[in-house]
C-alpha cells in the first residue's frame, strides 16, 4: 500500500491549547503521533512509503475560503511583527474574543479580530511551522487521491496527514486542524467520479459537513460522539442532513458515550449501505483513532479487534479507497490501531 508522509509536520508543534475550564495543557496533537505511526507501519511487510508531490494552492482554495487561507499563511508572521500594549509570549497565535452568530459581517483588519473570524477554539494555535506544516499534509491526501485515480486496481492508499483535517471548515480552524485534507482530497476525487466520505474520527466532522453541506456530488457521513455532551457541541446531529441541492447528501450518526463495538457496527453497516446505494467511485475516510477504548478525548468502547472489524467491514464495499489520518490521542497505542485498521487494505 502507498502511504504518503512528509517530514514537514515536525515545524508544527503547538506548545499548548487551552482546555475545558481556562487550563493551559500541553497539546494534545503532538508531532510523536505521526513518528508512532510511521515506525509501526515500517515494521510491515506491505507499507511503500512516499513522499508526497506539491500539488499547490489550486485544489485547497477550490474548497477553503481565499481570505481564511491567507490569514493562515501570514499570521504568524503578523503576529511576530505586531505592536501589543502587553508583553505577549508571541510561540502561537491565539485570539481570546469570538462572534456571536449573525455578527460575522465584517472580517476585521486586526490580527486579532481575524484570528477569533477565523478560529472556532482555542486548540488550534498558529504557530511558526503551522502552514506550511498543513500544506504538506493536503498535499499527502491529495498525492493518495492522484495515485488512486491512476492505478485503477489500487485498492487503497493512506496519508500519514498530520495536522489532521476534519474541524476545518471553509473558513475555519479548530480542533488541532488548519486544512480539511479529506475534503481537498475527496473534492478531489469527485471530478473523476462519485465519492464518498465516511468520517469514524471520535469528534463530529463539522469541517467536513460544511464543506459539503450544500453539495449532491460528495455524499457525507460522520459516526461519533454525540455533540449534544461532546465536542465540537454545535454540529453533528441527526437532523442535520444536507441543504439545497445537498438534501439527503450528508448523514450524522451520534452515539452515546460507552459506545462498544456492538453499537459502533449498528451505526457502521448503516452508514455502509448508504454508501452502497449512493452509488460511490471512491471512498474518502477520515480515520481518527480516537474512536479506540480508552483514548484520553475520546469516550467510546471499541477495541483493537473492533477496529479490525471496522477496517474489514469497509474494506468489504470494494471501493478504490483513500484513508486520511485524523486524530488519536493514545500515543502508545496508535501505531498499532492504525496498521490493524490498514491490514485490511493491504
Ligand atoms: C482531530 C481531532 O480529533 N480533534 C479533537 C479536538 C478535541 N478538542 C477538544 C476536547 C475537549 C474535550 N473535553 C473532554 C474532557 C475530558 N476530561
Ligand atoms: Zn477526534
Amino acid at each position: 500500500m502507498k502511504i504518503f508522509y512528509s517530514d514537514a509536520h515536525l515545524q508544527h508543534n503547538p506548545p499548548f491549547e487551552i482546555f475545558d475550564g481556562g487550563e493551559k495543557i500541553p497539546n494534545f496533537e503532538v508531532p510523536e503521533r505521526a513518528e508512532r505511526i510511521l515506525s509501526a507501519l515500517k515494521a510491515t511487510s506491505w507499507a511503500e512509503i512516499l513522499t508526497p508531490e506539491d500539488f499547490g494552492l489550486e485544489p485547497i482554495l477550490a474548497i477553503h475560503d481565499a481570505n481564511y487561507i491567507d490569514f493562515l499563511r501570514h499570521a504568524y508572521d503578523e503576529w511576530l511583527l505586531s505592536a501589543t500594549d502587553a508583553d505577549y509570549e508571541k510561540t502561537a497565535l491565539l485570539p481570546a474574543t469570538f462572534p456571536p452568530a449573525g455578527w460575522r459581517r465584517h472580517v476585521p483588519k486586526s490580527l486579532l479580530g481575524r484570528a477569533g473570524y477565523y478560529m472556532m477554539d482555542l486548540s488550534a494555535p498558529i504557530v511558526a511551522g503551522t502552514y506550511p506544516a498543513a500544506l504538506a499534509s493536503a498535499n499527502c491526501a491529495l498525492s493518495g487521491a492522484k495515485t488512486l485515480s491512476t492505478n485503477p486496481t489500487a485498492t487503497a492508499a493512506f496519508a500519514l496527514c498530520r495536522p489532521p483535517g476534519h474541524h476545518a471548515g471553509k473558513a475555519n480552524c479548530g480542533g488541532y486542524c488548519y486544512i480539511n485534507n479529506a475534503a481537498v482530497a475527496a473534492n478531489w476525487l469527485a471530478k473523476l467520479g462519485k465519492t464518498a466520505l465516511l468520517d469514524i474520527d471520535f469528534h463530529a466532522g463539522n469541517g467536513t459537513q460544511d464543506i459539503f453541506y450544500q453539495r449532491a456530488d460528495v455524499l457525507t457521513i460522520s459516526i461519533h460522539g454525540d455533540p449534544d455532551f461532546e465536542y465540537p457541541y454545535f454540529c453533528g446531529y441527526t437532523d442535520e442532513t444536507g441543504a439545497g441541492a445537498g438534501q439527503g447528501f450528508h448523514r450524522n450518526f451520534p452515539l452515546a458515550a460507552g459506545a462498544d463495538d456492538v453499537i459502533y457496527n449498528a451505526a457502521l453497516s448503516e452508514a455502509l449501505g448508504l454508501i452502497r446505494t449512493f452509488g460511490a467511485r471512491y471512498l474518502v475516510v477520515s480515520a481518527g483513532m480516537d474512536l479506540f477504548d480508552g483514548d484520553p478525548l475520546g469516550k467510546f468502547k471499541v477495541s483493537r479487534a473492533g477496529i479490525a472489524r471496522i477496517g474489514h467491514e469497509i474494506a468489504a464495499l470494494k471501493l478504490q479507497t483513500l484513508i486520511v489520518m485524523e486524530g488519536g490521542y493514545n500515543n502508545a497505542a496508535l501505531g498499532k490501531n492504525m496498521v490493524t485498521f490498514l491490514e485490511n487494505f493491504a
